[in-house]
């Protein structure tokens, strides 16, 4: 009861539960997003107006319910503001209204990615942030970028699952008349958004072989012989990672034995792992992991099976990331090389919101500073595209300070 007047909430909690059948509402693997969308067209339409996604656990509320007679109240305002000529809400510096389609909740890359937009996008900062985790599925992905459009937030930010299929939607937002913002892995079908905020995932593939090249020369190791993990399919990231990386390989007549998808996962990568040493035992000796939980499951596989690993291992262990637990195994030497991609966007995103607030025009491609981190001091520098690298050895100052 709410000013002496009973309310009606609707709670939609935990994975595709709710308290309608999957046939009410358009049927396959429902997604809290579907019900929503469904239930705007139900019989709960006349509550009409907007639904507040809340992170962790998804609770959904029906906002509007509470908040009919203030959001009726706001669209006046916004009329008459627009009438008069003053500000629309979000360039007058009032609450800035963004929607977040992350990919998922797959690695602990991605935890500090969404971490990092909740922090920076919160409400103490004036930001009213809806938050979709499209558990890495690019039919929700999509469906959660039109929901933003119908609720007509101020800014949609977008990790693209994957790189394509992108074009439609983009020119819907465009339509709309909402500026996107891209993050981390890239799109490579449209160029329908403001900006990029993300890394150079193939020059990440060019260290890890620049590096294994020196490596491999300076232990004098002549034969190489690489089993990859990738990431997930059809994401920049596994595309760039796993081009740049063949590019090394194939200059320096390498053998990549195999190379399948670990989907960014521990799991994934420990599957893999497993499956490839029943079919390569005793015939490999470096394995390259595209994100480090898929390097944690790979080392358990291993390690089940009595390979040694890492520094003092007969196989070479390269992973990419570089997140805290990641690098905790390069200092105690389990992962050789670990080559960092920095998930912390969100600050640089701010900034391309506020040029945009101030009627300026951002950069299109903002790219993220990472390093590249190693056990031994064999090597001080690679050679990345022409250009002297560092490397860093791990220490635990590095360590704590990691994301
Ligand atoms: C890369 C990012 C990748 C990470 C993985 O920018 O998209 O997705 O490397 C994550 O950890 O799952």
């Amino acid at each position: 009861v709410i000013d002496g007047t009973e309310q009606k909430a609707l709670f939609i909690t935990g994975k595709s539960h709710c308290d309608r059948s999957a046939d009410d509402c358009g049927g396959g693997g429902l997604s809290q997003y579907r019900v929503v969308q469904y239930l705007c067209q139900s019989e709960y339409a006349e509550y009409g107006g907007s639904a507040k996604f809340f992170f962790r656990g998804i609770r959904l509320f029906w906002a509007d319910v509470f908040e009919t007679d203030d959001a009726a109240a706001a669209d006046q305002t916004e009329d008459s503001a627009e009438a008069a000529g003053t500000e629309s809400s979000a360039a007058s510096g009032d609450t800035v209204t963004i929607g977040f389609a992350q990919v998922g909740h797959e690695s602990d890359w991605r935890t500090a990615s969404t971490d990092s937009c909740l922090s920076v996008f919160s409400a103490d900062n004036g930001y009213d942030l809806q938050f979709v985790d499209c558990d890495n599925d690019s039919a929700v992905q999509l469906e959660a970028v039109r929901g933003f459009i119908e609720q007509d937030v101020d800014y949609i930010i977008i990790d693209p699952i994957v790189s394509t299929g992108w074009d439609t939607v983009l020119t819907e937002c465009e339509e709309a008349g909402i500026p996107v913002i891209v993050i981390d892995r890239t799109i490579d079908d449209s160029d329908k958004y403001v900006s990029w905020v993300g890394s150079n995932f193939k020059t990440e593939g060019l260290a890890a072989g620049e590096w294994l090249k020196a490596y491999t020369g300076a232990k004098g190791i002549s034969d190489v012989n690489v089993l990859v993990i990738e990431g997930s399919t059809g994401a920049s990231a596994t595309i760039g990672r796993t081009d740049g990386f063949k590019e090394i390989a194939d200059a320096n007549g390498w053998n990549i034995l195999d190379s399948q998808t670990g989907d960014f996962t521990q799991a994934g990568g420990q599957e893999v792992m497993e499956s490839y040493i029943k079919s390569y035992e005793g015939k490999f000796n470096v394995v390259v992991c595209q994100n480090d939980n898929e390097a944690f499951g790979a080392m358990d596989a291993m390690k089940a099976a009595g390979i040694s690993y890492g520094v003092d291992g007969d196989v070479i262990l390269v992973s990419f990331d570089a997140c805290t637990a990641g690098l905790e195994y390069v200092m105690s030497g389990d992962i050789n090389a670990d080559f960092e991609c920095n998930p912390l966007a969100a600050p640089f995103v701010e900034e391309v919101i506020k040029q945009l607030q101030a009627g300026e025009t951002p950069e299109k491609e903002v790219y993220m500073t990472e390093h590249w981190f190693v056990n031994e001091d064999v090597l001080s520098t690679i050679n990345v595209n022409g250009e002297d690298q560092d490397l860093t050895v791990v220490t635990k100052e590095i360590v704590d300070a990691q994301y």
